[in-house]
């Protein structure tokens, strides 16, 4: 029997496998739960749809090939491409599903054995939005920044744009105690747990946060001593919610002032109250003024770096926490280092014993956007990212990945990418290697090798140590061990601020619960005495709302949100071959109120085109009464015509470059 954690989501939940068998664990995040995909995910390790054998493409078709073969048709077609046209024509695409060991060595080689800016990951999508917000107001983004255990004795919580219910089952066990009010344009499975339901209009969720925050100073609630010793900014905040009154809000968002002023009072009368924000209300062109909206509430309510109240955000991927922190983002080195810092820089030319780095590169859709254009890379290594699915207006992101010289992609099975690409590297999964993660409260976890890699398999760090020695690189600067990577590491990201330097495979071995910073000693709660700003104060950061990028019209008179259901995960690549879950969940559809269906010509169960300008998507009607009647909802984890991102709108957030995944105009049509 070995201990371990779930391949999929942030909650990590603990189990333990047992000759190939899952079984839960006690931990205390998922207190010995797992929902239906954990307790499924043993299945992939040995499914017939794992790849076993490199692929390369010979005349127009993906046929089996030896590693030698395959590495070096890599090797030689990088090489090529960057004598012709310089470094920053190979680009690298990671994902926050990728261990610590795997995010810091993909930024590594696309540094240092590529010399490249172009790398970005899948946590744009992701945590982008409530990351800026998170640094603006507090100094420093660790999405909980305190043990999920804390929200048991919590009176309150308020939960926006999150359904944990079927993103994170185990999870809502926490929510129990607590008064819950959710925000949500759907009247979703966390929604009928909930006290109090708010249910705006997709994308206006900015007002509802403002006028939220008007009600709590007008209604006598703002928490003064904490304003003054613990805050900055307030001023300038409260002069933009000052002209959000309660009815003007009601009109814009659609939820009743008496609703508003419910869920004030309840989260200022609370003894011990949260704010915590998932992807319905990040995933935003408006994003991260979106989530700093809502942190201005929680810190008038004087909640943020308090024992038994505060703000987190509800981090998304198995490794989205410390994917983000060890340099596989454009604009990062390792430590959660900015790569534009002077001081940053040298430190990690150091540990990496190099005289040069790039700087910053394009983030993950504007990568997308250029491959293949002039001045855009002419080459992509993808690992760990399904992105013809996952990505916003996914037809144009398959066009600019057929325009590339070269694709290269690293993955278990043959995700939707992996067939279009030119070079296919089947790598080792969860089970089968070891590694750390970071869970969603920033605590470090450690991953342990329960089985033994199907032949012919090879690990990510393999694969990238195979290319770095093709590229001219010294063969130990690209350890092959995840403990050695881990050591490198801990020297990266000394001083930084994801300080992992005491953390150790030998203390997580022990069980030692280790949260981020850890010099020697863990921090399970940041900010109880300061915050990380320089004069140890939060920021309020005045913001104000701006809606939607596109509204309806008489062409496209309804919106379209997208998110998630309980049985798949994310693009689908892994779940949709998982038979319990693929019978259960066998195709895409579409949430809508009956009414609406009827006056677009549809009744459940029928096929409906769902059209926005940039595509159309297939999918199966479901009449669900409690829709609103000017919103539609689709799942995006289906491939092919079925794939909601045919539609999405590629309208990024100006500051975290996060893409308005949550909002379209979109009109329905019988097929
Ligand atoms: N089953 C399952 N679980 C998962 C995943 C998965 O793919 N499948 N993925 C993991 C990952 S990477 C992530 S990021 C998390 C995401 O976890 P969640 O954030 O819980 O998931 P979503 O379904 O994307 O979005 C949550 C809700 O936002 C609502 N929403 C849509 N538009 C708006 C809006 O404008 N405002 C508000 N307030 N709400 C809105 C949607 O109706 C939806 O119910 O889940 C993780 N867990
Ligand atoms: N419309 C819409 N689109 C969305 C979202 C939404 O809410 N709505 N959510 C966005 C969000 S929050 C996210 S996180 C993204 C996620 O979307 P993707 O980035 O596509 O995520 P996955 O489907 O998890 O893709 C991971 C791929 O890597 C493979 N893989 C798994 N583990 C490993 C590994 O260790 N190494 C390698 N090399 N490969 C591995 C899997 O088999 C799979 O093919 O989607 C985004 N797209
Ligand atoms: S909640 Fe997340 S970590 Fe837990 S079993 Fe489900 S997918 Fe795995
Ligand atoms: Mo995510």
């Amino acid at each position: 029997m070995t201990d371990t954690h779930c391949p999929y989501c942030a909650l990590q939940c603990a189990m333990s496998i047992t000759g190939g068998k899952v079984s839960p664990r006690e931990f205390p995040t998922n207190r010995g739960g797992l929902c239906q995909k954990g307790w499924t995910a043993a299945e992939l390790l040995t499914s017939p749809a794992r790849l076993t054998t490199p692929l390369v493409r010979r005349d127009g078709e993906l046929r089996p090939a030896t590693w030698d073969e395959a590495l070096d048709v890599v090797a030689d077609g990088l090489r090529r491409l960057r004598a012709e046209h310089g470094p920053d024509a190979v680009g690298v695409f990671g994902g926050g599903g990728l261990t610590n060991e795997k995010s810091y060595l993909l930024g590594k080689f696309a540094r240092v054995a590529l010399g490249t800016s172009q790398i970005d990951y899948n946590g744009r999508f992701c945590m982008s939005s409530a990351a800026a917000a998170g640094n603006r107001a507090f100094g420093l983004d660790r999405g909980m920044p305190f043990p999920v255990t804390d929200l048991d004795g919590a009176g309150a919580v308020l939960l926006v744009g999150g359904n944990p219910a079927e993103t994170m089952p185990p999870f809502v066990q926490h929510l129990r105690g607590a008064e819950l009010i959710v925000v949500d344009p759907r009247r979703t499975a966390t929604a009928e747990l909930a006290t109090l339901h708010l249910q705006p209009a997709p994308g206006t969720d900015l007002a509802l946060a403002l006028g939220l925050l008007h009600v709590a100073v007008a209604d006598g609630h703002l928490d003064e001593d904490y304003r003054r010793e613990r805050t900055t900014g307030f001023d300038a905040a409260w002069r933009i919610a000052a002209s959000w009154w309660p009815e003007r809000v009601e009109r814009v968002t659609g939820v009743p002032v008496a609703d508003q002023r419910a869920a004030v009072r309840v989260l200022a009368e609370a003894r011990g109250a949260y704010v915590l924000t998932g992807r319905g209300t990040e995933q935003h062109a408006s994003g991260s003024d979106t989530v700093s909206a809502w942190i201005n509430l929680a810190l008038a309510l004087g909640l943020p770096g308090r024992e038994g109240s505060g703000y987190g955000c509800l981090t998304g991927q198995g490794n989205g926490q410390g994917g983000r922190e060890h340099g596989q983002k454009a604009d990062q080195l390792p430590g959660y280092r900015k790569i534009d810092d002077p001081l940053a820089r040298e430190h990690v030319r150091k540990v990496w014993g190099v005289d040069e780095l790039p700087g910053p590169g394009r983030s993950a859709y504007e990568l997308l956007d250029a491959l293949g254009q002039p001045g855009g890379p002419k080459a992509l290594l993808v690992f760990g990212s399904n992105v013809v699915v996952s990505a916003p207006r996914a037809a144009h992101v398959a066009d600019r990945l057929a325009a590339l010289d070269l694709l290269v992609v690293a993955d278990l099975v043959l995700s939707e990418t992996a067939a279009l690409a030119d070079v296919v590297l089947p790598v080792t999964q969860w089970a089968e290697e070891s590694g750390t993660m970071t869970n969603l409260e920033g605590r470090v976890l450690l991953r342990q090798r329960a089985v033994a890699p199907p032949e012919g398999v090879r690990s990510d760090l393999d694969v990238l140590h195979g290319l770095a020695v093709r590229l001219g690189q010294p063969a130990e600067r690209f350890p092959t061990e995840p403990e050695v990577v881990f050591e490198e590491l801990r020297e990266a990201s000394r001083g930084g601020p994801a300080d992992y330097s005491g953390v150790s495979y030998e203390r997580l071995r022990r069980g030692e619960a280790l949260h981020w910073p850890v010099v020697v000693d863990s921090t399970p709660r940041l900010f109880l005495d300061r915050f990380a700003h320089p004069d140890g104060r939060a920021r309020f950061v005045p913001v104000d709302h701006r809606g939607p990028a596109e509204l309806p019209d008489a062409e496209y008179p309804l919106q379209a949100t997208t998110g998630r259901v309980l049985r798949h995960y994310q693009s689908g690549a892994q779940t949709r071959l998982v038979r319990e879950l693929a019978e259960a969940e066998p195709e895409t559809y579409v949430e809508v109120h009956p009414d609406t269906a009827t006056r677009a010509g549809l009744a459940e169960g029928q096929l409906s085109a769902v059209v926005s300008r940039r595509g159309r998507t297939v999918a199966r009607v479901r009449c669900v009464p409690s829709m609103r009647l000017d919103v539609v909802f689709l799942p995006f984890h289906f491939p092919g015509e079925g794939r909601a991102n045919l539609l999405t709108n590629p309208v990024l957030d100006p500051t975290s470059r996060m893409p308005e995944f949550k909002v379209c105009a979109v009109r329905l049509e019988p097929v």
